[in-house]
């Protein structure tokens, strides 16, 4: 099994600027603990983060076919794009949407996600343990008979 960890503009900056909302650790560390979670499981993991919605768009693609889940929090295109959600209902993978803060508490812009229709869950407000608890629901509902 095989899980698609995407991650969109400037989650990059992770643990460089505004800790207070989204925490004081980095990307690196935000990877390694995913790929903990999915040694546990057995999942083989991949992950890809850009600043660029067609590039985001692009790596959907190419899961296409050989991706199981994806797992994406596609930061400020989340309330921006229709690109993303098209490109995931495309490829029929099962994605369980993540935020590091609270969405729906902060600024009425971040409300609205155009992500969160086509994933069969959405996770935020939880830090980092979002991503774990969006990998565990991922095999679950992927293993389960
Ligand atoms: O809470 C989340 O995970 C968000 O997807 C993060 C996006 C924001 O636009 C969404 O509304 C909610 C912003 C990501 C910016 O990431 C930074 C990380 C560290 C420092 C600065 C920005």
């Amino acid at each position: 099994m095989k899980f698609l960890i995407m991650n969109g503009p400037n989650l990059n900056l992770l643990g460089l600027r505004e800790p207070d909302i989204y925490g004081k650790e980095d990307m690196n560390a935000l990877l390694a603990r995913c790929q903990r979670v999915c040694d546990e499981l057995g999942v083989q993991m991949e992950s890809f983060q850009s600043n660029h919605e067609g590039a985001l768009v692009d790596r959907i693609q190419a899961a296409y076919g050989n991706t199981d889940g994806i797992i994406p929090n596609p930061a400020a295109y989340t309330h921006t794009s229709v690109a993303i959600p098209d490109a995931l209902k495309a490829v029929s993978i099962p994605c369980v949407e993540v935020h590091l803060s609270d969405i729906n508490s902060r600024e009425a812009f971040r409300r609205h996600s155009f992500v969160s229709p086509v994933a069969v869950r959405t996770i935020c407000g939880k830090g980092f343990d979002g991503y774990e608890e969006a990998i565990r629901f991922l095999y679950q509902k992927l293993t389960a008979h």
